[in-house]
């Protein structure tokens, strides 16, 4: 298969988030977010010292960054924990900065550039310092809000003389999804109440941040990462289009019209109404501050059916593909992933959302990958054929949505190393890396050297 072409100027990169990678929990006056509490309850004793070390990127980042370096990357894509620079959430007379924290990613950052890598900076990627849910129940408080806009402000006072590319918040929708409606991620609530005022106060706060970053660093790039899925019918039945309508306004078109119209879509308040968030004057205004790009998480479609017995909602989401409608038939993928969803979701923001520049902050798989060592136990490579062929493909249909003028400016792996899969642990490695949990080696996966030829083979243009 020949290498997909990309425009000039391309970002290639790999992503992480600082839970996922840090480590050092509880070290040089962090404080403790609520993804440190929830990972202390005894149910998840089997993923504690993956919650606790991850892989150890707080006291050695520069062993990745030398493998980014050979597989060609030219940009990061890494989070700040909110708790390591601010213990208690916020910021006053009372409450400090941790230098030691913020000197964490003033090295990484500056490790970067000498490298020639392009930061890309999440602010927050739902780790919640514990210290806020106390006081204001994280984003359930409105406070959250601004909390999060003092905080964004710290960091791009710190960091925004070298970084450019700021993106506000992380999948909101699963932060309140997660944890807040369903109770599976943390900080364990579940509560559709919950679950919109997270929702519309996170946008709130993405707003608010928006404006601060601009006032401190007027050349700054500053966007948003949504996950994004397109929806369909489990079967094709007139109750079940309405089903897979409602899901998409409510897993995508809820952010999308909100950053981009100002107004959620009515359609979704005549069937929640009880549930509306309280949204104030203005607060639709301080949503929909330009921005500069869409940052989309990519993985893989919704499917929806029409269930009279949910109440309000009266329809159910599914992630795994239904037999009977698989769209592909790989002899090395089957029939699971979706890489066309990639095309429609870019032509989608060029059809109707005016053509923003995106970055796919996001794509990737979990893959059965095989370790061959040599007699010493030493890594002698990596075999994922899977994920390299999730890759081709996947990136194919993005050259393919960008031939046909979506304005696509880069893409980001998910994820750079085998991390710390939040509630999996260790168990649901995606990384182009393959790290070794118990010695900390690491090894580039041929899916890594492949994105390195795929990164060299472009052609000057
Ligand atoms: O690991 C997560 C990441 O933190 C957010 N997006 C999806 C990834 C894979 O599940």
């Amino acid at each position: 298969m020949p290498y997909p072409q990309f425009p000039k100027d391309f970002y290639f990169g790999a992503a992480t988030a600082a839970f996922q990678i840090e480590g050092g929990w509880n070290e040089d006056g962090k404080g403790l977010s609520t993804w440190d509490t929830f990972m202390h309850a005894p149910r998840y004793t089997q993923h504690l010292r993956a919650a606790e070390f991850a892989v150890d990127a707080y006291h050695n980042f520069q062993i990745d960054l030398d493998l980014m370096v050979e597989m060609k990357q030219n940009a990061y894509r890494f989070s700040i924990a909110w708790a390591r620079v601010l213990p208690e959430g916020r910021v006053g007379l009372v409450h400090k900065v941790n230098a030691k924290g913020l000197d964490y990613y003033n090295r990484l950052v500056d490790a970067l550039l000498e490298k020639g890598i392009t930061p890309f900076v999440t602010i927050f990627h739902w780790d919640m310092p514990q210290a806020l849910e106390d006081v204001c129940g994280g984003f359930i408080g409105r406070d959250g809000a601004t909390y999060y806009a003092d905080y964004a402000e710290v960091v791009v006072k710190a960091l925004g003389d070298r970084v450019k590319y700021w993106i506000t918040l992380n999948e909101p929708w699963e932060h309140a999804m997660f944890g807040h409606f369903l109770g599976e991620h943390a900080p364990g609530k579940r509560n559709p109440w919950a679950y919109f005022r997270v929702a519309h106060h996170e946008l709130l706060a993405h707003g608010l941040a928006v404006e601060r970053i601009r006032a401190l660093v007027p050349d700054a790039q500053v966007g948003i990462t949504l996950s994004q899925f397109p929806v369909y019918p489990t079967k094709d039945t007139p109750k079940n289009r309405a089903a897979a309508h409602f899901a998409d306004l409510f897993v995508n078109r809820f952010y999308l019209d909100g950053l981009y119209r100002g107004v959620y879509p009515e359609s979704l308040w005549k069937r929640l109404w009880p549930f509306t968030p309280p949204i104030r004057p203005g607060d639709m205004d301080v949503i929909t501050r330009p921005t500069d790009f869409l940052g989309v998480n990519y993985y893989s479609p919704m499917f929806a059916y029409h269930d009279w017995r949910i109440p309000f909602f009266q329809a159910w989401i599914e992630r795994t593909t239904p037999p009977g409608t698989e769209y592909i038939e790989d002899e090395i993928l089957g029939a699971g992933p979706y890489p066309v969803g990639i095309y429609e979701l870019a032509t989608r923001y060029r059809d109707e959302y005016g053509n923003p520049a995106v970055y796919i902050t996001e794509n990737g798989t979990k893959a059965d990958d095989q370790v061959e060592q040599d007699a010493e136990g030493h890594i002698t490579r990596v075999r994922d054929p899977y994920r390299q062929r999730y890759l081709e493909l996947y990136l194919a249909q993005l050259a393919r949505a960008i031939r046909d003028g979506a304005d696509i400016r880069g893409y980001f792996v998910w994820s750079l190393m085998d991390l710390n899969e939040w509630v999996f642990g260790y168990t649901y490695p995606m990384g182009l890396i393959y790290v070794d949990h118990e010695t900390q080696e690491r090894a580039t996966k041929d899916s890594g050297y492949w994105y390195r030829d795929l990164i060299e083979h472009q052609v000057a243009k």
